[in-house]
C-alpha cells in the first residue's frame, strides 16, 4: 500500500476514520502533522490558527497546558473545522483496560470527547486496546499503537514491535495504524487473511538537526516518507522552535508531499 496514492487508499479503506484521513491528505495535499508542544492555551491556539491551513493533523499534549479549560477543546474543535484537520491527542496511554477507559473518557480533559485520534503503548497487552475501544468506537474515534519510538535507547524493538502489529491486526475496527519509524506489515505474514492498510505516523522529523540532547533523534521527511514508507510526518520544534511558523509549516508540508509524490511515482 505504500505505492498507492492516498486517494486510492481512501477509496479502498473499510475503516471510516482511516478513509477520512486519507481523503483529507489528498484534499489538502499535505501529510504534515504539527506537534504543538506549548504550555498555554493562548499559545496553542495562536500557533494552530497560523499553521492550520498546512496540516492534516494537529498533535496535542493537552496535559502540558497550565490553563486548560473546557473552552480549549471547544476552540481546538472550531479550528479543526475551520482549517480542515484532525486532532490527535498524543496521550500514550499505558495502563490496564479499565483504567485507560476512565482516563480517556473522564478527568479534566475528557480526551475522547474532542480528540479524533489518540495512541497507546502496548506494554499492558491487548486489554488496553479493548478498554479504549469501548469508549472510542461509539464516538467514531481511532487509535494508533506505539510500535517504535524515535528516541535513543527505545525498548520498543524486535518482538515488541511485531506484537504491536499483531494486536493492530486483531483490532482493525478501532486501531488504524502506528506511531513508528518504518512500515511493518511486511515483517510477518498476515494470518488474518483480511486486507489491511495501516497508517504510519512518524515523529522525530526535522530538517537541519540530528537530535536535541535529550535523546530525541531526527530524520528528514524524505528519509521517513520515501525510504521508510511512512505516511504522516510529525514535526514539533522544527515548526514552532525558531524562525517563522508559517514559513516552516510550508517547508515541511512541501518536503513531506514531495517525498510522497516521489514514492508513488507521480514525480
Ligand atoms: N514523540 C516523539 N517520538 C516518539 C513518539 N512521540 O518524539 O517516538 C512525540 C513527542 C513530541 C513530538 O512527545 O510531542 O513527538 C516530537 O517533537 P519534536 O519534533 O519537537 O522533537
Amino acid at each position: 500500500s505504500q505505492l498507492k496514492t492516498y486517494a486510492e487508499r481512501a477509496a479502498l479503506h473499510k475503516n471510516p476514520s482511516a478513509k477520512r484521513l486519507f481523503e483529507l491528505m489528498e484534499r489538502k495535499q499535505s501529510n504534515l502533522s504539527a506537534s504543538v508542544d506549548v504550555t498555554t492555551k493562548a499559545e496553542l491556539l495562536r500557533i494552530t490558527e497560523a499553521i492550520g491551513p498546512y496540516i492534516v493533523v494537529l498533535k496535542t499534549h493537552i496535559d502540558i497546558l497550565s490553563d486548560f479549560d473546557a473552552d480549549t477543546a471547544v476552540q481546538l474543535t472550531r479550528l479543526a473545522d475551520k482549517h480542515d484537520f484532525l486532532i490527535f491527542e498524543d496521550r500514550k496511554f499505558a495502563d490496564i483496560g479499565n483504567t485507560v477507559k476512565l482516563q480517556y473518557s473522564s478527568g479534566v480533559h475528557k480526551i475522547a470527547s474532542w480528540a479524533h485520534i489518540t495512541n497507546a503503548h502496548i506494554v499492558p497487552g491487548e486489554g488496553i486496546v479493548k478498554g479504549l475501544a469501548e469508549v472510542g468506537v461509539p464516538l467514531q474515534r481511532c487509535l494508533l499503537l506505539l510500535a517504535e519510538m524515535s528516541s535513543k535507547g527505545s525498548l520498543a524493538t524486535g518482538e515488541y514491535t511485531l506484537e504491536a502489529l499483531r494486536i493492530a491486526r486483531r483490532n482493525k475496527d478501532f486501531c488504524v495504524g502506528f506511531i513508528g519509524q518504518r512500515r511493518l506489515e511486511g515483517l510477518i505474514p498476515n494470518e488474518t487473511g483480511e486486507e489491511e492498510d495501516f497508517i504510519y505516523m512518524t515523529p522525530g522529523v526535522q530538517l537541519g538537526s540530528k537530535g536535541d540532547g535529550l535523546g530525541q533523534q531526527y530524520r528528514t521527511p524524505r528519509e521517513v516518507v520515501l525510504e521508510c514508507g511512512c505516511d504522516v510526518i510529525i514535526v514539533g520544534r522544527g515548526i514552532y522552535g525558531s524562525g517563522d511558523l508559517v514559513e516552516n509549516a510550508k517547508v515541511y508540508q512541501k518536503a513531506g508531499w514531495d517525498a510522497y509524490l516521489e514514492r508513488v511515482g507521480r514525480k
